[in-house]
Parts: C-alpha cells; structure tokens; sequence
C-alpha cells in the first residue's frame, strides 16, 4: 500500500498540464468518485489496524497536496493562456506599475557639475582608470621623489612601477592636451584611487572632476570668474567664494577655494565650523613645465585648471555626514534623492 501512494503522489508531482480540460480530467482520476486515490482510501478501511497510524497519515498528505496541486495547476494553465493572449487581446490594457529607480546621487552632482561647465562651453573627456607613470606623475612636475609616488598612496599594477591606477583625472587632461591644439576647454570626471585608510571622510576610491582651460591669454582673473560662476550655479546666487594660497605640483600659483556656507549666510554654523566657509576645489594656472611636458608652447598659451571631489560637493549639498553612505549601495539611502538630472 505505501508503495502505491508513493507512486500516485510522484505521479500527481510530474503531471504538466497544458490546457484546463486536462487539469479536470486528471482531477476525476485521482480524486473522483471511482478515482484512484478514492479506491487507495476505501483500501486503507481494511489494512491492519497497527499500520492505520502511519499509512493514515501518508493518505491524508497525499490528498491535501493533490488537491494543493490540481487548484495550483488551474491557476498556472489559466496565466499561461492569459499571458500569451492578452497582449493581442486588448490593445488598451494599461501598461504595468513598474517603480523607476532613482540616479545614484554622485551621479546627479556629476551631472548638474557637468551641465554648468557646459554652459561655460568645456567639453566632457575622458580616460583609462589603470594609468602610466607620465600621465598621472611625470607630465604634471611631480618630481621623481614626490611621496605621492609611494607604495602608502598610490596603487600599483602587479608591482610594475610604471602601471597603477590613477590618483587624480589630471592624466586625462595631460591626455588632452598632448593631442588637442589650444583654445582647449575639458572637463574631465571620473573614478580616482588612493592608498587610505578608509573613514567617514575618506575612501580609496572617489570621484573627482577637474577642468582645464588653455587658450592665449588666459588669466588668474578669468580662473576666479569662472569659479565664482561655477560656485553661483552650484550652491546659489547668494553665494561668494574665496581663494587661499596654496601648493600643487601642476599648478603656479595655486589656491583652494571655499564658498561661503549657504546654511548660515556666512554667519558660522556646525557644518562650516564656526567660519562661514566651506572649502570646495583647488585650482591654479597651469604650471609652464606641464604645457610644455604635453608639446604647448607656454610662451604663447597660458592656461588654469582646477579640481574637486564629487563626494564632498555631493556631501555639502545634500547635508550627507557619512561618505561611506555613497559606496553602501543601501536603497533607503538611494530613494531619497531626486532621479531627474
Ligand atoms: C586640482 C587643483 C589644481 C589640475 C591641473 C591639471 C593639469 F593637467 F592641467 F595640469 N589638471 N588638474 C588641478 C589644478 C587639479 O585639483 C585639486
């Protein structure tokens, strides 16, 4: 007797039924009045009372998953039928509710960044994330011993001392410039990497944008405009910017520059710490070694450039605290930015 249930439940397991007729006319043979598993049942009434426990239970399995399965069929052979028909069927049937995703917030500031320089007619270019030596250190007057050269900071390809991953997009500007002629406008996004320690401030892969601007005549006056035009745009109209000295390789002179903080008015709060600044980007004219190092005659053509972290302009506008929040992937953090831009 176990050995006839056990064959009837594979049975029930391995029936595929294409139409509904089908699943009928299988369920009359199981279940019906004269069906098989109604003769196991009236069988069972006459087994040996210390095997009616343990069959019992088996019998009664089996019906409830029959009946589990005939029902499950029913529905399975209907969607199927629906599925192939209804496209044809009714032209008009409203299309499904599908929830859009929204743009991953470095993405919308990469964008709105972009949109701006655009405006100012730069071009956006681009280049490879695994870098040489003269693209990323070289050609921008690193000198060999500069310790952003180190093992600490940078990441190396297979121990090759000339092959590593880019730490700045600067090397997509040297790219630029080795193959454009002047008036030269770019800017340029995309993925850096640095050998540090990762914390609520700092991540060993980040996103910068730098801009690059060449042309004859080209002065620090024009570098401060155009910032300042950038700083309107991106943080509001209210907003004013100032430049401290400072130092880059690739750059000279050189100056950071900081917005004034649009949660106080410049007044000082928690976020500007007190100061009522917020540093931005670093920025310079372009050092007269570079040009020439990228085949630009310095003598003729001047030029600035300027860089920043898309992380920390992103952190600034939308009040993130956290940067690791950007790299977790965690959709309740995603929804909540616009998906627009
Ligand atoms: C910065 C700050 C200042 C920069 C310089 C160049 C190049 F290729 F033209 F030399 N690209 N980017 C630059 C200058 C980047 O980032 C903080």
């Amino acid at each position: 007797m176990i050995e006839k249930i056990n064959n009837l439940l594979k049975r029930v397991e391995e029936f595929k039924p294409n139409v509904t007729t089908e699943v009928e006319e299988f369920r009359i043979k199981i279940l019906g009045k004269k069906g098989e598993l109604t003769q196991l049942m009236d069988e069972f009434k006459t087994i040996a009372p210390e095997l009616k426990r343990e069959l019992g239970q088996k019998i009664n399995e089996l019906k409830n998953f029959t009946q589990n399965r005939i029902n499950e069929m029913k529905e399975e052979v209907e969607a199927a039928k629906q599925g192939n028909e209804s496209a044809i069927d009714d032209m008009t049937r409203p299309g499904s509710n599908d929830k859009l995703g929204s743009r991953h917030p470095i993405s919308i500031v990469k964008n709105e960044i972009i949109e701006i320089f655009a405006r100012l007619g730069y071009t956006v270019a681009d280049g490879p994330e695994i870098e040489d030596d003269w693209h990323v250190f070289s050609a921008l007057n690193f000198p060999p011993e500069h310790p952003a050269r180190d093992m600490q900071d940078t990441f190396f390809v297979e121990k090759n001392p000339d092959i590593l991953l880019r730490t700045h997009t600067s090397s997509i500007q040297v790219r630029t410039m080795e193959t454009q002629k002047p008036p030269i406008r770019v800017i340029c996004p995309g993925r850096v990497f640095r050998n540090e320690a990762i914390s609520y401030r700092a991540h060993c892969i980040f996103h910068q944008i730098e801009g690059l601007y060449i042309d004859e005549n080209v002065s620090f006056a024009d570098m401060k405009q155009s910032i300042l035009y950038f700083a309107k745009e991106c943080f509001g109209d209210a907003s004013k910017i100032r430049l401290r000295p400072s130092y880059f390789p690739f750059t000279e002179p050189s100056a950071e520059v900081d917005v004034s903080c649009n949660l106080c008015n410049g007044k000082g709060c928690n976020v500007c710490k007190g100061t009522g600044w917020l540093e931005i980007m670093g920025c310079g004219m372009v050092d007269p070694n570079v040009l020439e190092a990228s085949g630009i005659d310095s003598k003729k053509y001047s030029g600035f450039a300027f860089g920043m972290g898309v992380e920390r302009i992103a952190m600034l506008k939308f009040g993130v605290k956290d940067l690791r929040l950007y790299f977790e992937n965690d959709v309740r953090f995603l929804q909540q930015f616009d998906s627009s831009l």
